[in-house]
């Protein structure tokens, strides 16, 4: 079987590699997402990458968030990129092709960033940091409350930054203006919008550097994909990355349902985290209030017929009904009625998705394995991700469903015991796909190792 294929590391020697991974990508003040195909900090890889290292060293953990909070936008936006200086021609595309610090006046001059966001995962990271650093002796403690009244506002900033700019229907859907911004690029939920995107003749033109990097082009997005993306990038550089300019004019504009649950998720933590250390009263409010508009929102995209949440494409007015791991955004947040998420938590569980036959591991697929899009080695059409893994098993525990959480976890473990910590895993057979040593995979292991 492919499991007896596979080597399995003990515990012990799997913590250490992990740990090994970290140290061995931190160029000082951040952590590359990757070694080489990502050498730079990605806004959620920074997120997850803070909650392993919370395991080693809070001080660290604490400078990683630092470091991504200082490249925070004047208008508050987190960028999904933050360039480091030596990196700058080994990823494209670079500080360069964005042009932040040239055509926007919210942008920082230095550290670079890119002009668009990714989920906002950060406060989830805050408080699991803290709650590893109470765990430890009371410098970590201190260090990690500090770091919380200091990151508070910041973090506000970014929440109230995304509620103010990207909620285009007004009901609490959160809109992203590229793929990248979901963090799932080429996942088959953005197929149909994309097909809207026409690259114009004057797309500057551009090499990739990705394909080199992985063992198989089959891995990474397509080349007609790749256009479309730097398209995008070209549109709103045409707007000076105005966040209302971009808005209006992206011809990509979607209801991101994943983010948003990630976003309602986040907003309580931040708002459970500003009750306790006793920041403004009317800013926990408003926190509250978007955490229960995305959950409504979130709800509110269930296709009656299938059970699965949806997307949103504003451009086309038309709901996006892929079979993807976004369709099981509202388990993560909440919001659905009880015999509404009794049927999702039973799809969840059969043969089209955890409950596959052929799958070594539960973990849930990024898409559905009994779909036609299905791409077993394709980046996010198809592999099983280890950082959703975590992110759904900690929601689960969140939620109260304990043995859910601990299963999940254990699924975890027993995909990544192979201590390659790849970006993704063949769900079928547990090949390590992508970049490996990628930064978050070690993360999320530590953390369901500690
Ligand atoms: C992937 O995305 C970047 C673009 O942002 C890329 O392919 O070049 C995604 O998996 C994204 O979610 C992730 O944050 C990033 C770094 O790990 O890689």
């Amino acid at each position: 079987t492919a499991r007896a294929a596979r080597r399995e590391l003990p515990s012990h020697l799997l913590a250490a590699r992990a740990a090994y991974v970290l140290r061995g990508n931190d160029t000082g003040t951040l952590v590359t997402a990757a070694p080489r195909l990502y050498p730079h900090m990605w806004s959620w890889d920074a997120a997850f990458i803070s909650i392993g290292l919370a395991h080693l060293d809070v001080g660290r953990a604490v400078a990683e968030l630092d470091t991504l909070l200082a490249a925070q936008w004047s208008g508050g936006m987190l960028p999904h990129i933050v360039f480091t200086e030596g990196g700058a021609d080994e990823y494209f595309p670079g500080p360069d092709r964005w042009g932040t610090h040239e055509l926007s006046r919210q942008a920082p001059r230095g550290p670079l960033t890119s002009g668009i966001c990714q989920p906002p995962a950060h406060a989830i990271a805050v408080g699991r940091l803290l709650e590893i650093a109470r765990r430890g002796g009371p410098v970590d403690r201190a260090t990690a409350e500090d770091f919380v009244r200091r990151s508070w506002p910041k973090l506000y900033a970014w929440h109230r930054w995304l509620a103010e700019h990207r909620d285009p229907g007004g009901d609490g859907l959160l809109a992203v203006v590229h793929g990248w911004e979901s963090g799932m690029d080429n996942s088959p939920r953005w197929d149909s919008a994309y097909a809207g995107v026409r690259p114009g003749a004057d797309l500057p033109p551009y090499v990739r550097r990705d394909l080199r990097l992985v063992a198989d082009a089959g891995m990474r997005p397509s080349d007609a994909e790749y256009d479309r993306y730097l398209w995008l990038v070209e549109e709103m550089r045409r707007v000076g990355y105005d966040p209302d300019r971009v808005v209006a004019t992206s011809s990509f504009l979607v209801g991101d349902v994943f983010l948003t649950a990630v976003f309602a998720l986040a907003c309580d933590v931040l708002a459970d985290l500003g009750e306790e250390f006793g920041e403004p009263a009317t800013q926990v409010t408003a926190l509250r209030d978007w955490a229960r508009r995305g959950r409504t929102a979130v709800a509110a995209t269930v296709d009656p017929a299938t059970g699965l949440a949806r997307d949103r494409d504003f451009r086309a007015g038309a709901w996006i009904g892929t079979r993807t791991i976004a369709g099981f955004a509202p388990l993560l947040c909440g919001g659905l009625d009880r015999a509404a998420e009794r049927t999702l938590l039973s799809t969840l569980d059969g043969p089209d998705w955890c409950g596959h036959p052929g799958l070594l591991t539960s973990l849930v697929p990024s898409t559905s394995p009994a779909d036609d899009a299905f791409r077993p080695r394709q980046y996010w059409r198809g592999p099983q991700w280890p950082v959703t893994g975590w992110l759904f098993g900690w929601a689960f525990a969140r939620r109260g469903w304990a043995e859910r959480a601990e299963r999940h976890r254990a699924q975890g473990l027993l995909l990544c015991s192979d201590g390659a910590f790849a970006e993704y895993y063949h769900p079928l057979t547990g090949e390590p796909l992508g970049s490996l040593d990628q930064s978050w995979t070690a993360a999320v292991v530590l953390d369901w190792l500690c």
